[in-house]
């Protein structure tokens, strides 16, 4: 079975003003990108229906958060039906930043959203040998929450935490001795079917200069990007396999 490249653009908060945000999505609008691989970016919320309306239709726009609950009062918050009726298809949850309730993993796609999912080891986690159990103890508590058939709706981003932000990326035997571990967790917690079809991308520092050797791993079928994807080397990231 044939993964689909995924390339996410992670902006984070960031930028700050809608004159640049108008030109990174010029930016991308002009650019030729790779038909094969599944771009999707994630500005901050307050920008994601301008994006949602220029952005060309090939590339797809993503929260960088939600809520577990439908409606209510919580100030603040953006509910998972709110984004589904926005047109917004995707949502990162989990993300280091922000590492949080894995409920919202089931709210997000019971409202019809697909899931960009985060996990990841600190640096003393590595240090101690414990990177692998980590990951599979935060992709438990959502495994337990998934039926087999919300799988396809789901693309699991490994991101260590020491790695984010630093411009310390994983080597590239780093990055797949995880993701072919964490393929191997899938087939035994859930089945060799999702485990085959589900993509494990890779986030954490990631730039066009380290992007393509980290593309050539059998296990790694994409990235979340941050710093870069607000740059104009996203377009080489996205091509990293073409
Ligand atoms: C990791 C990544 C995007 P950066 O957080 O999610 O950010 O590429 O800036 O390390």
């Amino acid at each position: 079975m044939t993964r689909q490249f995924f390339v996410g653009g992670n902006f984070k908060m960031n930028p700050v003003s809608r004159e640049a945000k108008r030109a990174l999505v010029k930016t991308l609008n002009d650019a030729t990108l790779d038909p094969q691989t599944e771009v999707v970016i994630a500005p901050p919320s307050l920008y994601l229906i301008p994006v949602l309306e220029l952005l060309r239709k090939d590339v797809k726009v993503s929260a960088q958060n939600c809520h577990t609950k439908t409606s209510g009062a919580f100030t603040g918050e953006t509910s998972p039906a709110q984004l589904a009726d926005a047109g917004i298809p995707y949502v990162i949850l989990g993300h280091s930043e922000r590492r949080t309730l894995f409920g919202k993993t089931r709210a997000a796609l019971d409202a019809g959203l697909r899931v960009i999912l985060c996990v990841g080891e600190t640096l003393a986690e590595r240090e101690g040998g414990r990177t692998q159990q980590v990951v599979e103890e935060q992709l438990q508590a959502v495994v337990a929450l998934l039926k087999p058939e919300d799988w396809s709706r789901i693309v699991i981003a490994y991101e260590p935490v020491w790695a984010i932000g630093t411009g310390k990326v994983a080597t590239s035997a780093q990055a797949q001795e995880v993701h072919a571990d964490t393929r191997k967790y899938l087939a035994s917690a859930v089945s060799p079917v999702v485990a085959e079809s589900t993509r494990i991308i890779y986030g954490g520092s990631v730039t066009a200069a380290n992007s393509k050797e980290l593309a050539g791993q059998p296990d790694v079928d994409g990235f979340l990007v941050g710093g870069a994807s607000l740059k104009p080397e996203f377009v080489n990231i996205v091509n990293a396999r073409a």
